[in-house]
Order: structure tokens, then C-alpha cells, then sequence
């Protein structure tokens, strides 16, 4: 995303005004048009929550119950608006519990900025109270991090990590501030950031490397798209739809760019990966130019890589060129924003059709309908599946909501059976599959966009780990459905223990809170279901209550997520069943 192209306000220049740094720091905020912080104070961050305490009435300030819980609460609210999702910790373990939100905010490409109250700077190194080593600990899961200790270098450094984290792969930024920088004094002034040296976040588009992938497309028997989540930063969901259907390529998606191709388009074949879809894993290995838009080939889409798509040429159209040749060899590489390089490209693409090509896909949906979906939709059995009920709730939603999911079975299950209708509807923890993820983050999307359904759909397990913003969806009276598929089982973990541990469930199988009692307790109305016959009105119920809700859903214990590739394995190993 560049910074044209953020939806943040732009930011303005500000006159000289002689204030506190932590006033400073309010009003470069400020500035960057932020009106939403979720934090936690604590000692060395004490001086920027009094500062913060005048601005009620321009800033929204979350508090959440762990830090962790506010970095995927940023990371909910910025991916559901395209705006920066902006935290407060203080030092010590305040910094150290935002270490794993930040690390999925760069793996997942989410746009955040993480303040944190550092000692002040006459006792660093010294191993003063609370003090601990933030940026050497963020370093290598941040796009940008910097030390404050003096006021004056706030304002530019404030400028300097919003600028970085909106423009080119967006991704997390910490900026550890000292206490002695928040008490001084500056003479305020704000100017915006537009250029790092040596900092090109946006390859210029080479017009030889268009004409090379147009040939290749053009002269293709059997081409087909990869969509991933660069589709959705970059806003070209309008422009993939174009070029699909100028050239009539099936289009498949990651696990994080479902919601960038309409799913009922006749061109859409499906998910990639280790629990995407048959047609679209195992006719990766039969076409012959295969165009990566804003995905990286992680190797959960991949599988074993000697096997991966050996036959077709490879056009990557990716903004970050580290992300090139990385695991998968392009045979032209179109550096860029997804959507502008898509739009620049459009008019030397040929229109065809490649209707043939594009049955070989629906006979593998007919193989999938027959082995796999019939009995997840319609089963037989008297317990419920998470599939039916996912399904349910996409019906009962017309696919509009926000789906948050958290991750292990639910998960897959989410991005195989709900419909997703509207861009920017699909939030997971895609890259470092963090457990705990989805109910901070489904709190932040409903604080950025109350105007949408937000439905967290979560597993037993990752619903304790980070339980506790129960307190915080409480009190902020965002009024996010939260449905838990319970099925008393680290699920995920079992069902590998199953298929590949000769049935060992080592330490998966769980013993768990009333739930519903426990929702109760922290002020939010809950109800429980398992028979099928109950489930419709208990989802409508859910829907239709006036605030937060959490829906326990009672499911079969022992379920499994398929197709499935298994790790390590090549495509053409997509099991159906067991
Ligand atoms: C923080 C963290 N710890 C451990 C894991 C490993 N893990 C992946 S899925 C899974 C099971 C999740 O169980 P649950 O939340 O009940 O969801 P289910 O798979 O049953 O749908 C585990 C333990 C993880 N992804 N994240």
C-alpha cells in the first residue's frame, strides 16, 4: 500500500508549539489522522497515558486486558479499514507480551504501530526496573524499530514509522520511547514523512518485464491465478476481476486473499493450500503459466517444493522483491503494487477463453462435492460439524460479515465454508498461525468498522488464550458475535496425532470451562447448542441480540478438516479422506 493510496487522513504540517514530549507524541498522532489506540499503561509509559488523558475527546483508547491483546486488536481494526493500527505498552513485560502480535503483523503484512514507555535513559543498560532490550527483541520481526531519548527526535521519529509501515508491504514499526523523552520539553513542529534513503518500498514497474509476461500469458493453453493478500492491500480486487476475465483465467486464493475474488464468479476455483481445495492444489501441477499476484509461496500452499508446478512458466507480481525467487523461481517478475501492475498490464493482455481448462476444475469440485462436501454439509451422523455450521452462518449473513478466525480446525474450516462477499472480510492469522489471535482482533474490527458483522468463529483451545478481552468487548460495548466450536479437543493437533502419531493423543484432549457461565460473568449474553435442530434459531438469536454474544457450538469430537496435503508432501498427496 502506498501512502497515496492509505485511508488514513494524510498528515499535516504543524507550526512551532513548545509542549512535553508526551504531548509530542499525542500530536504526531495526531497529525497521522489516528483516532484509535489500543493499550495498557504501566510505569514508563506513565507520563504519555497523562498526556493522552486531555485528548478523550479525539482518541479512542482501548483497554485491553494483555498486551498481546492489543496488538491483534490493532491488527483486527487495520485490516478491516486500511488505516494503521496503533498500540501503547510500557516496558518490561508490557514490551515483551506485544512480541507475538508484532510478529504476526509481519509475517501477515499489517500495517502497525507499537509505542512503548521505555527507563528512562540515564539507567539503560543498567538493568533498571522494568527495563528490557525491546528493539534488540523486536529487531527481526519489525519493518522499522528506534529508540527515543530525547524530545526533539519524537515528532520525526513518530513521521518516519508511520511512513514506513503504510507504504510498500505494509508491517509492524516499534518506537521505544524513554521516560525522561516524555517528560522533556520540545519546541513542537510536524512535518510529514514521504522518503527514507536508501528505503524503496514500491519497485518501479518495468514495462520490458509487462511485454515478456504478456507473451507468456498470451500464449498460454492453460493459465491460472494464485491470488494473495497483496490483492486486497493494494486495493485491486476491480483490477484481478478484469484481467480473469479479459483472458478467462480460473482464479484460486491463499488463505489470506479470500475475499479478493467474488465466490460465486464462474472463473473462481477455490483455495490453495494444505486444506484449500482439490481442484485448485492438484491442477497447480497441470498448467502451464501460473501468475502469483501478492503472494509469497509459503509453504503451506506449496507443499514440497522440488514438486511444486515443475511444468509451467511462473509470473510473480509481487511489491516486495525479498519475497522473489524466494521459494519459487520466477520466469518474469513483475515488481510492484499488485493493483497497479495489474492495470498497467490489462491492455497487453489478449482476450481469450479457456473454457476446457477451466471444467478441468469443476470435475475436481464434483470429486471434492462427492468425497468430501456432501457429508460435511449434509452429515450423517446426530453431532454436529463445524462445516454445517460455518456454513449456516455464511448463509445466514449472505457471506457479507467480517469472519475472524483463530487457528486449528475452525479455521480451515471458516476459510473452506464461508462465503466471503466483500473485500476485506477475512481476518486470520495467516503466517504465524497464533492461537489467541482472533478474539482481540475481532474486537479491534468491530471498533473500526461498527457499521459491519463481526463474527469471531474460534476453537476451545485458542478462546483461552486470551480470554480475558471478554473484559474489554464488556466494556467497550463492541458488539462482536463470538461462536466457539467446541469440540473439547486441540482439534488440529489431534487430527495430525491421528493421521500421523498412530492415534497418540498426547496431552490434546481438554476438560473445559462453562463457557457460557463464563461469558455470562464478564457481563456478555451466551447461550449453548448441539442438536441440529436448535442450531438455525440459536445462530438467528446470536444475530439478532444488541451487543456482544457468545455462541458455544457443541460439535463432533473427533472431526476432521479435509482435503488435506500433508506436510511435506507434494500436491499431487491431497488426500480426500483418511
Ligand atoms: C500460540 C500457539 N500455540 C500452539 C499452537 C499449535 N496449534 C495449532 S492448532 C492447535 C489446536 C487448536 O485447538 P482449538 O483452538 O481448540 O481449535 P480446533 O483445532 O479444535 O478447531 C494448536 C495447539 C499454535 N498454533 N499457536
Amino acid at each position: 500500500m502506498t501512502l497515496t493510496q492509505t485511508k488514513d487522513k494524510p498528515a499535516q504540517e504543524l507550526k512551532k508549539t513548545t509542549m512535553t514530549g508526551s504531548e509530542a507524541v499525542i500530536h504526531s498522532l495526531l497529525q497521522e489522522g489516528v483516532d484509535t489506540i489500543f493499550g495498557y499503561p504501566g510505569g514508563a509509559i506513565m507520563p504519555i497515558y497523562d498526556a493522552l488523558y486531555d485528548f478523550q475527546d479525539k482518541i479512542n483508547h482501548v483497554l485491553v486486558r494483555h498486551e498481546q491483546g492489543a496488538t491483534h486488536a490493532a491488527q483486527g481494526y487495520a485490516r478491516v479499514t486500511g488505516k494503521v493500527g496503533v498500540c501503547f505498552a510500557t516496558s518490561g513485560p508490557g514490551a515483551t507480551n506485544l512480541i507475538t502480535g508484532i510478529a504476526d503483523a509481519q509475517i501477515d503484512s499489517t500495517p502497525m504501530v507499537c509505542i512503548t514507555g521505555q527507563v528512562p535513559s540515564s539507567l539503560l543498560g543498567s538493568d533498571a526496573f522494568q527495563e528490557t532490550d525491546v528493539i534488540g527483541i523486536s529487531m527481526p520481526v519489525t519493518k522499522w524499530n528506534f529508540q527515543v531519548t530525547k524530545p526533539e527526535e519524537i515528532a520525526d521519529a513518530l513521521a518516519k514509522a508511520f511512513y514506513i509501515v503504510r507504504s510498500g508491504r505494509p508491517g509492524p514499526v516499534v518506537v521505544d520511547i524513554t521516560k525522561d523523552a516524555q517528560f522533556g520539553s520540545v519546541d513542537f513542529t510536524y512535518t510529514p514523512c514521504n522518503r527514507v534513503r536508501s528505503y524503496v518500498p514500491v519497485p518501479k514497474i518495468k514495462e520490458g518485464a509487462l511485454k515478456a509476461a504478456a507473451e507468456l500469458l498470451n500464449g498460454a493453453k492453460k493459465p491460472y491465478i494464485l491470488a494473495g493478500h497483496g490483492v486486497l492491500i493494494s486495493g485491486g480486487t476491480d483490477a484481478l476481476v478484469q484481467l480473469a476475465e479479459k483472458a478467462g483465467i480460473p482464479v484460486a486464493s491463499t488463505l489470506l486473499g479470500l475475499s479478493a475474488f467474488p465466490p460465486d464468479h464462474p472463473l473462481y476455483v477455490g483455495m490453495l493450500g494444505m486444506h484449500g481445495n482439490y481442484g485448485p492444489n492438484i491442477l497447480t501441477q497441470a498448467c502451464d503459466v501460473l501468475i502469483a499476484v501478492g503472494m509469497r509461496f509459503d509453504d503451506r500452499v506449496t507443499g514440497k517444493l522440488d514438486t511444486y508446478a515443475r511444468q509451467a512458466k511462473v509470473i510473480h507480481i509481487e511489491i516486495d522483491p525479498a519475497e522473489v525467487d524466494k521459494n519459487v523461481k520466477a520466469d518474469v517478475a513483475l515488481m510492484g503494487d499488485a493493483k497497479a501492475v495489474l492495470e498497467q498490464w490489462l491492455p497487453m493482455v489478449n482476450k481469450n477463453e479457456h473454457a476446457d481448462w477451466v471444467n478441468e476444475f469443476r470435475k475436481c469440485d464434483a470429486i471434492e462435492e462427492e468425497k468430501v462436501v456432501r457429508e460435511a454439509l449434509n452429515p450423517d451422523g446426530e453431532e454436529l460439524k463445524m462445516s454445517e455450521v460455518v456454513n449456516l452462518i455464511s448463509e445466514k449473513t449472505a457471506g457479507e460479515a467480517v469472519v475472524v478466525t483463530d487457528v486449528g480446525q475452525h479455521q480451515m474450516i471458516g476459510a473452506r465454508y464461508y462465503k466471503f462477499r466483500k473485500p476485506d472480510s477475512n481476518v486470520t492469522s495467516g503466517g504465524l498461525g497464533t492461537m489467541g489471535f482472533a478474539l482481540p482482533a475481532a474486537l479491534g474490527a468491530k471498533i473500526g468498522r461498527p457499521d459491519r458483522e463481526v463474527i469471531a468463529i474460534i476453537g476451545d483451545g485458542g478462546f483461552q488464550m486470551t480470554l480475558q478481552e471478554m473484559a474489554t468487548i464488556f466494556q467497550t460495548k463492541a458488539a462482536v458475535k463470538v461462536v466457539i466450536l467446541n469440540n473439547n479437543f486441540l482439534g488440529m493437533v489431534r487430527q495430525w496425532q491421528q493421521l500421523f502419531f498412530d492415534r497418540r493423543y498426547s496431552f490434546t484432549e481438554m476438560t473445559n470451562p462453562d463457557f457460557v457461565s463464563l461469558s455470562k460473568g464478564f457481563g456478555i449474553e451466551a447461550s449453548r447448542v448441539s442438536e441440529r435442530d436448535a442450531l438455525g434459531s440459536a445462530i438467528d438469536t446470536m444475530l439478532q441480540h444488541d451487543g456482544p454474544y457468545l455462541l458455544e457450538v457443541m460439535v463432533e469430537k473427533e472431526d476432521n478438516v479435509f482435503p488435506m496435503v500433508p506436510a511435506g508432501a507434494s500436491l499431487d498427496e491431497i488426500k480426500l479422506e483418511k
